[in-house]
């Protein structure tokens, strides 16, 4: 096999088949990566998303025996949406981050994947490939960043030059020694302005994030928001990209190259009072084909409801009471209660307090005696 012609050929087919970027990596041990990963976990700042065996995720040989090689390639995707729909006094939207418009990216990084894979095998039927895109044991952004697809930000994004930090990245390991190519150099310099414009503090510092604390991660989770990111959390129903969208490396970049990462803008940004009533099968009709789906629609109906405290949107209230009253989840009747308090019309401390005598879940009432307390305040006003 001659390699380096073959490395040209797979880039240039990698072109037709639209992919953005391609690099290659060695499949050695990422060693700092390792440290890292220890470090983060005693801290306690990883989210618990990421595959929690530490060898596995630095040590490409335990996932493919023989690996020599990583293919690290990058997907563009849209950062402005045509047309979006005004959110309005009588129809509040809430916003899905850029990486769950269009499309679920895992389905079109897979596709490119299998292409790649197609590719390879076509010539050389021996290869041994395995493929994976984020929910795969490797830091997808650890092999791009060695395989030169960009830079590690202090918003801990890889940063392309061409197309910013708006890219999806999936990899290859595979049995063939292509030649690896060169980590682009870091581009923040003494930027700081992503750390700086975390609305919770959650990059603790260039670089490093505490999961704990970023909207993106609490965007996902499914009990109860904590108190201190309610306010913070604003409309976001699921993601943030604040910390991308002060980027100036970012600035300009809007790439619309994948007609499926097109957003459909009524579902990147939908009306968050029908999103209170949707059963599940309506939520898998409309947003199951979204990333964005895949805690399904408990945290997405929660976060709706802090949204609509945040807008104190008075039209919701029967709606809250009803969720109060009715739905079988407690984080969700709990939310509700505290809604309720937060947008502040007196007349629901009733609703609150009869609701209180009802209530057995100890979590909720905790909810509901928050709501009261909102709505005592305001009596005073
Ligand atoms: C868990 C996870 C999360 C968690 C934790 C994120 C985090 N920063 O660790 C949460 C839920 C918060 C999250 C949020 C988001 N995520 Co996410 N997430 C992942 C996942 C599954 C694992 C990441 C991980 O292992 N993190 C642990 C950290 C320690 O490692 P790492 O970031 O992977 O690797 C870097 C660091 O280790 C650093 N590093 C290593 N050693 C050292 C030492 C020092 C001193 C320093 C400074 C740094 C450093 O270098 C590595 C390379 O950059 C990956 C997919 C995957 N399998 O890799 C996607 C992934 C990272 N997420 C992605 C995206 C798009 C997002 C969001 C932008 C989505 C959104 N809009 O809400 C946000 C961004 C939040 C942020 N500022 O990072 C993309 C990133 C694409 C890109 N261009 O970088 C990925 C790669 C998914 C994909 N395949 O496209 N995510
Ligand atoms: S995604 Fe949002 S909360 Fe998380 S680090 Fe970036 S700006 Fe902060
Ligand atoms: S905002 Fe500045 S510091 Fe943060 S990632 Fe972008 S260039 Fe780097």
């Amino acid at each position: 096999m001659n390699v380096t012609l073959f490395k040209k050929e797979l880039i240039n087919y990698s072109k037709e088949i639209k992919i953005n970027k391609i690099g290659f990596a060695s499949a050695n041990t990422f060693e700092t990566l390792k440290q890292r990963l220890i470090d983060q976990k005693e801290l306690g700042y990883q989210s618990g998303f990421e595959e929690s065996d530490i060898k596995k995720r630095t040590t490409p040989q335990l996932l493919l025996p023989k690996a020599r090689s990583i293919i690290s390639i990058a997907l563009a995707y849209p950062s402005k949406m045509k047309k979006p729909p005004r959110s309005t006094k009588d129809d509040r939207r809430g916003i899905f981050c850029r990486a769950s418009w269009g499309k679920d990216y895992h389905l079109l990084l897979r596709e490119k994947m299998n292409l790649i894979e197609a590719f390879i095998k076509d010539k050389y039927p021996e290869a041994k490939i395995l493929s994976m895109v984020d929910t795969g044991e490797l830091s997808d952004r650890a092999v791009a960043e060695r395989a030169g697809i960009g830079w590690s930000g202090k918003n801990c994004a890889i940063i392309t030059p061409e197309f910013g930090s708006y890219v999806y990245l999936g990899e290859l390991i595979t049995n063939i020694p292509f030649e690896p190519d060169q980590p682009i150099e870091e581009g923040c310099g003494t930027c700081n302005k992503c750390v700086d414009a975390c609305p919770t503090s959650a990059l603790v510092q260039g670089g490093q994030l505490d999961s704990s604390k970023c909207i993106a991660f609490l965007t996902q989770t499914k009990g109860f928001l904590p108190d201190q990111y309610r306010k913070k959390i604003g409309n976001r129903l699921y993601g943030c990209d604040t910390c991308q969208t002060v980027c100036p490396e970012n600035r300009g970049k809007d790439f619309h190259f994948h007609v499926e990462m097109e957003p459909d803008p009524k579902i990147a940004k939908p009306s968050l009072k029908p999103l209170l009533t949707m059963s599940n099968r309506e939520f898998k009709e409309k947003f199951g084909h979204v990333s964005g789906s895949w805690r399904g629609k408990k945290p997405i109906q929660r976060n709706a409801i802090i949204a609509l405290a945040h807008f104190k949107d008075e039209a919701s209230l029967p709606i809250l009471e009803k969720l109060l009253n009715d739905d079988p989840r407690p984080v969700i009747r709990g939310t509700a209660a505290w809604a309720i308090g937060k947008i502040g019309q007196k007349d629901y401390l009733a609703v609150l307090e009869k609701r209180l005598e009802l209530e057995e879940d100890q979590e909720v009432r905790n909810e509901i005696q928050k709501g009261i307390q909102l709505l005592e305040a305001c009596k005073g006003e």
